[in-house]
């Protein structure tokens, strides 16, 4: 397989002005006829024109209404490649067959549930029909359906709708057209039987816009909460940046078959179908939140993603971290903004850590790859999205939007790079970035430390900091970046302490603002090691170190337990807060882990069961903020912190805490319960949301008990549980204790809800998670299950992407979830390379293991590379993470 490179970027030879696309839908095959205006980027060139396409037959090509004769073009199995086109601007046209029904890949047009739908991005365009597959290409389009008309009663495309009408035998036809210039990846076409939810919204200029979500008539009355998210979004994206929507008509269709979370085509975005469809009844809370976000998500690449679009796929992260930055501030704004930030901290920490530290680890703007597919990564996503905070923590709001708004007005209609991102924020604040730009070169989580010592005598107190970038595939040297650290300083009465001046780097800076002191400021990190020192410091201050996580890094302090502790129960920061638990969390957690490993008994520092305790009873916190702060950090993060992961170890230590947890608070925990039950209609809000996770993790932690009280008590709780949300957290409690009880719910479960795909997802993943021994066997048997299907997305990643976050399963010693696994990809790979490459990504990290543990990961990788016809996706992780 082929490596593409940065670093070979070139401008391409062609451009294409307007695409007319015509499709004759049938059952056995598509016939694609496109006309496409071309133009050379430089007349008379006379260079070859190269068109990418991918599993496409090729009917005929014509030029200037010429038909090509062999011999004027090139064709295999990747490209056709027009040898001597005309000298300037002319007419190509191209006739290609498809076949849809055949398509499990689920990229390009196929079919799914009976509807025809499209995937483009990345490089789905090219199985529709040859084109310069590439987001630099930007044309005008039209696109004509002709389909049958009881098969297929609704059919979309971009834009508006121009022209309709019927056709002989019993078809029809729509004319779209597309007033905006796209890259081919924004295209897409529906057609089926749909049914729509129409509602509008009128933009601050007056603009009355149709909202359209199709879906299958029965599934209508689960799409309230996906148009309200929709509405919010367009409200959200005026009033924060300005931004409104630019034609009549937005839709969004829900499909069942879908590689990712959504795409959003313009004015046409395709969702998987739990991205859209909720009702109370059948998803819970974090559905509802993920469904708020990705409406949000989408919608804002109107302007962040279609717009401005990106010039190579290099610069995904260009729209996507900008993107889910944008996203995330939404249901920050909608919702809790400590919890929603710590949320994504979490997330961070949980998945891009690890990748960071991995064989796959790459710059937010990766540097190559073989398939793009494989970079849409929470590094691109989750890390890029923090590069752009930082932007915004060290402009403020206000100077992070005039960098917006320059963007946009230098910007809109191209396709650019993240260097333009960058020079308009800097340009719109004549702001100093130093090396900002390495935040997308080099991979790696940086480390800082930081040393304090308090001078009496002087009223000074010093920070240290000095900072590494572990080396990482491809880079072993690393420079040391520009790393924004929010701080504030705590007094003894755990107050704010005014901070009026730094000294650093020979210059005393004053941190007053408004002619007064101010009680939280960004250090910018910029040199290996540094010192700032703050002035008239009356006394030995706490520090509250890297406030709402204002950089992606991994921050080591010498802060004392009991400076922690402190810190927990004071700091006004809520976000470190709740951090300070968790740096305490983790020490215990280790410290435990090394007892457990050498024999020694356990016991809990009851100073930290004193902390939760506080916590618990604090009636003047937030409920989803407690939630948060008794939830014990992931095994995976735990591990990620040792020389050698011990899974068995962690997952012991970690039961063996929440046990100790809920023995101890046995009588808060059941209050806690009791106080926060359900009365009433479930309604989406923060305060009932928050209600609902603070009794949902108190029952967990109870039902950890095993005892007849607290499993009686969540058998209740299931039984009369009047949602989602805690219907499925009180089997979730009661799952956790292998029995009869276990047994008899989970068959209740699946017997309640066997005609609703969604929520039996969630029974899949609930039994693919769970911790009990050997239960790879229990899920092989599930692979079977007449509601599981390989060839579903979702299916999968709640069975095999499931089983695979468990720990102690899929580590299992005797590799037995190594070989599932090893299984599962190669036969999955033959039906879907993107699904497949996303499961085989779980060995990724195998060398963080034991060597027993290596030896049987590595035997299964190489398995899989060597594997006849392995797609170019599953390779690529593959043979990265053996390397
Ligand atoms: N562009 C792919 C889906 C998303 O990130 O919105
Ligand atoms: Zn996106």
């Amino acid at each position: 397989p082929k490596e593409i490179f940065l670093k070979d970027y070139k401008l391409p030879d062609y451009y294409f002005d307007s695409v007319d696309l015509k499709f004759l839908l049938g059952e056995e095959k598509t016939i694609v006829s496109s006309k496409i205006s071309v133009f050379p980027r430089i007349d008379g060139s006379g260079s070859a024109l190269v068109l990418d396409g991918h599993d496409l037959k090729l009917l005929s090509v014509k030029v200037n209404n010429n038909e090509l004769k062999e011999g004027d073009y090139h064709i295999d199995a990747r490209k056709l490649t027009l040898l001597s086109p005309p000298n300037s601007a002319f007419t190509l046209e191209i006739d290609t067959e498809i076949y849809p029904q055949k398509n499990t890949s689920l990229e390009g047009l196929y079919k799914s549930s009976g509807n025809f739908c499209t995937q483009c991005e990345a490089e789905g365009f090219r199985k529709i029909t040859y084109y310069q597959d590439r987001p630099d290409i930007m044309a005008k389009y039209t696109c004509r359906i002709e389909a049958d008309k009881s098969l297929y009663p609704v059919l979309l495309s971009n834009g508006n709708l121009i022209e309709q009408g019927d056709l002989e035998g019993g078809r029809h036809y729509v004319l779209w057209e597309d007033p905006f210039k796209k890259p081919c990846y924004l295209f897409a076409l529906v057609a089926g039987q749909l049914e729509s939810r129409d509602d509008y919204f009128t933009t601050r200029s007056g603009r009355k816009v149709s909202l359209r979500i199709w879906t299958p008539a029965q599934d209508l009355p689960k799409t309230a909460h996906a148009m309200y998210s929709l509405k919010a979004a367009m409200k959200w994206d005026e009033d924060v940046f300005g931004l409104e929507y630019d034609l009549d008509l937005f839709n969004i269709v829900a499909v069942p078959d879908f590689n990712m979370g959504a795409m959003e085509n313009k004015s046409l975005n395709i969702f998987n179908s739990k991205l859209v469809l909720a009702s109370p009844e059948t998803a819970t809370d974090a559905d509802y939140a993920a469904i708020l976000g990705v409406i949000g998500h989408e919608y804002f690449h109107n302007w962040t993603g279609n717009r401005v679009t990106c010039r190579d796929w290099f610069q995904l992260s260009l729209k996507e971290g900008l993107t889910v930055f944008r996203d995330q501030e939404f249901s920050s704004d909608m919702g809790s903004r400590t919890v929603k930030r710590i949320a994504d901290v979490s997330k961070l920490r949980t998945y891009q850590y690890p990748q960071d530290a991995g064989p796959m680890a790459h710059p937010v703007r990766p540097h190559s790859y073989i398939k793009m597919d494989n970079f849409y990564t929470v590094t691109v996503y989750e890390k890029g999205a923090e590069v752009v905070r930082m932007y915004k923590t060290l402009l403020g709001s206000q100077g992070f939007r005039k960098g917006m708004d320059l963007y946009f007005q230098r910007h809109d209609g191209q396709a650019v790079a993240c260097e333009d991102f960058f020079a308009a924020m800097r340009d719109a604040n004549n702001a100093d970035f130093c090396n900002f730009l390495l935040w997308y070169s080099q991979a790696g989580t940086p480390s800082v430390k930081v040393i304090s010592s308090y001078n009496s005598d002087a009223h000074t107190f010093s920070l240290k900091f000095s900072q590494h970038v572990p080396p990482t595939p491809g880079q072993t040297v690393k420079e040391p970046m520009f790393i924004p650290i929010e701080i504030g300083l705590l007094d003894s009465s755990g107050k704010e302490m005014p901070l009026s001046s730094v000294y650093h780097d020979g210059t005393l800076q004053s941190l007053t603002s408004n002619g007064g002191p101010v009680n939280s400021t960004v250090l910018r990190i910029t040199m290996k090691e540094e010192e700032f020192v703050f002035s008239d410091v009356y006394e030995r201050p706490i520090p509250s170190l890297l406030r709402n996580f204002s950089a992606p890094i991994r921050l080591e302090t010498d802060l004392t337990d009991s400076d922690l502790f402190f810190l927990l129960a004071h700091d006004s920061n809520e976000f470190n807060r709740w951090e300070a638990g968790q740096v305490l969390a983790r020490k215990l957690m280790l410290s435990l882990v090394s007892d457990f490993q050498q024999n020694k008994p356990l016991t809990l520092n009851p100073k930290f069961v004193h902390g939760l305790r506080s916590l618990l009873c604090d009636s003047s916190l937030d409920k989803e903020f407690i939630a948060k702060a008794i939830t014990l950090p992931g095994e995976g993060e735990i591990m990620d912190m040792m020389d050698v992961a011990d899974p068995d170890a962690v997952h012991a230590v970690r039961s063996f805490i929440r046990k100790q947890i809920a023995q101890e608070l046995r009588s808060e925990l059941l209050s806690t319960i009791e106080n926060n039950r359900s009365s009433g209609e479930y309604v989406f809000d923060h305060p009932s949301m928050a209600r609902r996770s603070l009794k949902n993790i108190a029952l967990a932690y109870v039902a950890a008990l095993d005892d007849p009280e607290c499993t009686e008590l969540a058998l209740r709780e299931y039984k009369n549980a009047a949602n989602m949300t805690e219907q499925f957290a009180a089997l979730a409690a009661i799952a956790q204790n292998p029995g009869q009880n276990r047994d008899d719910v989970l068959a209740d479960f699946y017997n309640k809800w066997q005609n609703d795909f969604l929520v039996v997802n969630k029974w899949f993943a609930l039994q693919a998670m769970s911790d009990v021994p050997g239960n790879v066997e229990n899920v092989r048997k599930l692979l079977n299950h007449p509601a599981f299907d390989l060839r579903n997305p979702n299916k999968v990643y709640s069975l095999i992407g499931g089983f695979c976050g468990s720990p102690v399963n899929f580590h299992a010693k005797d590799g037995s979830g190594y070989k599932f696994l090893g299984e599962v990809v190669v036969q999955l790979d033959r039906i879907n390379p993107q699904v497949a490459s996303r499961m085989v990504s779980a060995f990724s990290r195998w060398k963080r293991y034991d060597e027993t543990r290596q030896k049987l990961a590595k035997a299964q990788l190489e398995m899989i590379v060597s594997t006849n016809g392995l797609s170019e996706n599953v390779f690529e992780i593959a043979s990265k993470s053996l390397s």
